[in-house]
């Protein structure tokens, strides 16, 4: 079919354009895939000096630019529904979703959101910081980061291919004028500190950037949900933080309570400030932990459901040695996680009316491949800061972050009960839209961009491509914000020359939402195929004898953020993703047992 699109003269005139502005009188060309002329997935490969191919292979497009829709991709585009019609869906209609959740329709929906969202991430992984092309090396060499889009290419004429300014905005003054808070606004579905310190308690064991070189290295090879925030990431620092009896982690008794050992007793690297006090220097499997008295919180917290769990496995298995009793436990916890940021965690996040439900047999009569590479771009996306509050409320006092930060008595003073129930009432910041980033955390929105220019990280607008939505055609159309759109195009000048993390975090959020629209369509699909790409999911491995029997299994199935705090605390706070929603739910709690 010959191809005459609106779309291939635009090409064919800007190439002309730029390559007559760019090198009059110079004989260099611009390498044509600056222009990323491939559309829908088409893969661009230059050929010559200034000719250059799409490969739309299996894209369901064909033409010069892969812009040519086949008759079922047709079909397919005309029936399928804009993501903005399908979020409304998912959000409204009560007594729709009310009669799915109680329907064998639950799984069928819950099939089709995991599969269509998975099947964005290719599987084998692609490209990464050095290749922009399909080698072994990108593949086999787990220590980077995958890469979704490939990188910019090096010899672009500008910094983001062929659009916007030649020297891009510095990165503090973007952070100073577009993310820095006046005043804190707190997230419209009612998020609370629980929510954003398990996000930073359970993303850290898969980001972990390797700032010690260039290139979008990783130091967490598990690539996934291994709990080596817990257990550590390498096999040396697990053996030290292992008690080496029933399977059980080293751990500290203060009045009665189990807390994490001091590094007096395990002997690996932690972050601490210079000259802190060794009997303050609390040691957990992710060195940064000691850093906010919210991650210790939730490292005790799994400290505590991991030796619960070995006691409950030795008493089935008295013959089981401490090795089998360790990793079957180890098994269990990260079933429990999966299990809890599936059906509390990201049902909150989503907002959706739909039950979500964990039950990896979904999958099992679908195309779906159990493996998963941590992608940069997913790193990019997860840095959100403006959860962070003003000043953190304790049991009726009231702490600023000099006072918070490396310390680790404040867990001990208040106890876990006290530091749930107060996190699980204070609303965190809206992650979206801006203006929200408290003073002491501005510095990191500067560092994720200086990151992705290092990187070469493709404009914001080719993800959203990438990921089936619009580019957006001006900086007005993405943001409401008068003030921030004409600021946005006097910095960056073009929309399409837009960076992709102050695209995802200062878009327009979803009306009564913590986010916009790119965000999630952008970050589920990464989160999905992370969660369910996990090994324990697999035929092979979703079944009672992995986890020791019918009680491992069922611990993982009936497993609640309320029982993970609740089962290891003498009273049961307030515990949720959510802050209160009545009257009832504020009611301060009274020590009880009953769950
Ligand atoms: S993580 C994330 C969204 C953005 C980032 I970064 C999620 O974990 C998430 C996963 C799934 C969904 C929403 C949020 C829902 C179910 C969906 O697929 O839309």
């Amino acid at each position: 079919m010959r191809e005459f699109s609106i779309f291939s003269i635009w090409m064919s005139i800007s190439l002309w354009l730029l390559e007559s502005s760019l090198c009059a009188g110079d004989s260099s060309v611009v390498n044509p895939c600056c222009y990323y002329p491939c559309q829908n997935s088409g893969v661009c490969v230059r050929f010559g000096t200034e000719r250059y191919k799409c490969d739309c292979t299996r894209t369901g497009f064909s033409g010069e630019n892969c812009t040519v829709p086949e008759f079922w991709t047709r079909v397919r585009v005309m029936l399928k529904p804009s993501p903005k019609v399908v979020h409304y869906v998912l959000t409204h209609l009560h007594w729709f979703w009310d009669l799915v959740n109680r329907s064998f329709l639950q799984d069928t929906f819950m099939r089709i959101v995991i599969t269509v969202r998975s099947e964005l991430i290719p599987s084998p992984p692609t490209y990464n910081t050095k290749y922009g092309y399909l080698n072994w090396e990108s593949y086999y060499n787990i220590s980077y980061y995958t890469r979704l889009l490939p990188p910019v290419p090096e010899d672009c004429p500008l910094p983001l291919g062929t659009k916007g300014k030649p020297v891009l905005p510095d990165p503090k003054v973007v952070a100073e004028r577009f993310f820095k808070r006046d005043t804190f606004r707190p997230d419209p579905q009612g998020t609370n500190l629980m929510f954003a310190f398990m996000a930073q308690h359970f993303t850290h064991q898969f980001f972990r950037t390797n700032h010690e070189v260039q290139g979008g290295f990783t130091k967490a090879f598990g690539h996934g949900v291994d709990a080596s925030n817990i257990y550590g990431d390498s096999l040396m620092r697990q053996l030290e933080l292992r008690l080496h009896e029933d399977g059980k982690l080293k751990y500290q008794l203060v009045d009665g309570e189990m807390y994490p050992p001091t590094v007096s007793e395990v002997p690996v690297h932690m972050v601490y400030p210079e000259g802190f006090p060794p009997k303050h220097r609390l040691v957990v499997g992710q060195e940064f932990f000691g850093f906010l008295p919210g991650l210790t919180m939730y490292a005790t917290i799994w400290l505590r459901e991991h030796n619960r769990v070995c006691d409950i496995l030795k008493a089935e298995h008295p013959t089981w040695d401490d090795e089998q009793l360790f990793q079957t436990a180890r098994l269990i916890i990260i079933g429990e996680i999966i299990h809890i940021i599936i059906e509390e965690y990201v049902q909150h996040l989503s907002g959706y009316l739909l039950k979500l439900k964990f039950d990896p047999s979904l999958l099992f009569n679908v195309r779906f491949q159990y493996s998963n590479r941590i992608a940069l771009e997913f790193c990019q996306l997860y840095h959100w800061h403006p959860l962070m509050p003003d000043s953190f409320l304790i049991d009726g006092d009231e702490i600023p972050y000099s006072q918070f930060f490396y310390n680790t008595s404040l867990l001990m003073h208040y106890g876990v009960e006290k530091l749930v129930d107060a996190f699980s009432r204070q609303p965190a910041g809206q992650i979206g839209g801006g203006r929200n980033s408290h003073k002491v955390v501005l510095s990191v929105a500067e560092m994720v961009i200086k990151e992705s220019r290092a990187a070469r990280v493709q404009p914001f607008n080719e993800y959203r491509k990438k990921f089936n939505l619009k580019p957006y055609s001006s900086f007005y159309e993405f943001t409401d914000d008068i003030e921030m759109a004409r600021g946005l195009e006097e910095l960056y000048g073009d929309i399409d020359a837009l960076e992709f993390y102050p695209g995802v975090m200062l878009e327009k959020p979803t009306p009564s939402s913590i986010f916009g629209e790119s965000m999630v369509e952008m970050g589920a699909p990464f989160s999905l195929k992370g969660l369910l790409g996990n090994p324990i999911c697999s035929p092979e491995y979703w079944k009672p004898s992995t986890f020791g029997g019918e009680t491992g299994f069922n611990i993982i199935k009936t497993s609640t953020l309320k029982k993970l705090v609740c089962l290891n605390t003498k009273w049961c706070p307030y515990v949720d993703f959510h802050i209160p929603r009545n009257e009832e739910e504020a009611k301060p709690r009274k020590p009880s047992t009953e769950l």
